[in-house]
């Protein structure tokens, strides 16, 4: 199925049950970067996914994933109409996060300013070898505005951070894997395929486990230790008194189900 939500956003369900939404930036003539129109569509499309979807991947069209903010758009703003436009991108990178299901970042060429920004609103993130990662706000005289100050630092740390927008510094695909910005590396032009392929996976999870893995682990990484072990005491009993859950511990008890293997 595809559904075209928005001229430069489309929906694609994939998989036999339709499990796995395939959201594509449509907009490469101008490297897919993120007007308010495109902005507002992201917050809408996943407010509203599918019953059926139980994993999102998300991609960009063309050469880049995304060149951030629509420049073009900036101009005139006063300084409350500032705050307001950054809430709404707030909003909408919300709904990707602490949305209904797992997301997965295809990531190649430039995943820039405000492209970082929402990749990093993602659980997953797959970079093909073609990737850089920069934050040029920092050097246009403007600053993240879309949750980048909040996410990335969580990602790679305050101090790279701090450089990255400090000196216009540049991340390539080997370097960025390696301090964090992406959890897989893969050869250039499979992102996608390896997105598609994660999400797949991960679409076949009790939905409990997903929404604990999305919904409470980052926040009792946030809360204090006894808080958040407590947290986890709770998210644990719930997650395993789902009846899906028992009939997965039954199955592996009774060999039906796949063991871990070694890589
Ligand atoms: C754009 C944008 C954009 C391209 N807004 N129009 N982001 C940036 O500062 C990154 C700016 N973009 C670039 O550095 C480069 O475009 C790329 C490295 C991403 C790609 O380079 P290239 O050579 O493939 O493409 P290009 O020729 O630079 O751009 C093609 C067209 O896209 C061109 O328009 P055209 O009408 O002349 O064809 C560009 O103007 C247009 N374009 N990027 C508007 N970003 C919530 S706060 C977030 C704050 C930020 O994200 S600030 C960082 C913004």
């Amino acid at each position: 199925m595809n559904a075209n939500t928005h001229p430069d956003l489309t929906l694609s369900l994939r998989g036999e049950q339709s499990e796995v939404a395939l959201v594509t930036l449509n907009r490469a003539a101008k490297r897919n970067a993120l007007n308010d129109g495109l902005i507002l569509a992201i917050r809408d499309l996943f407010q509203n996914l599918p019953k059926s979807v139980r994993a999102a991947v998300i991609d960009g069209s063309g050469e880049h994933f995304c060149a951030g903010l629509d420049l073009s758009e900036l101009s005139e703003r006063d300084a409350g109409e500032g705050v307001m436009h950054s809430r709404m991108w707030h909003t909408a990178l919300d709904c990707v996060e602490k949305g209904t299901v797992p997301v997965i970042a295809a990531l190649h060429g430039a995943v820039v300013g405000g492209g970082l920004e929402l990749a990093s609103a993602c659980h997953i993130r797959v970079a093909d070898e073609t990737t850089f990662y920069a934050l040029p706000e920092g050097t246009r005289g403007i600053f993240v505005g879309g949750g980048g100050a909040v996410r990335i630092p969580k990602l790679i740390g305050a101090a790279r951070m701090t450089d990255m927008m400090l000196t216009g510094r540049v991340y390539n695909a080997a370097d960025g894997e390696r301090i964090g910005l992406a959890q897989y590396l893969v050869p250039t032009g499979s992102a996608l395929d390896k997105a598609i392929e994660l999400a797949t996976r991960i679409a076949t999870n009790a939905p409990m486990t997903n929404y604990a893995l999305m919904h409470a682990l980052p926040r009792i990484a946030e809360q204090p230790a006894d808080h958040g072990l407590f947290t986890e005491a709770l998210m644990a009993s719930i997650a395993q008194s789902a009846p899906e859950a028992k009939a997965r511990v039954r199955a592996f008890l009774e060999g039906k189900a796949e063991k871990v293997k070694k890589k």
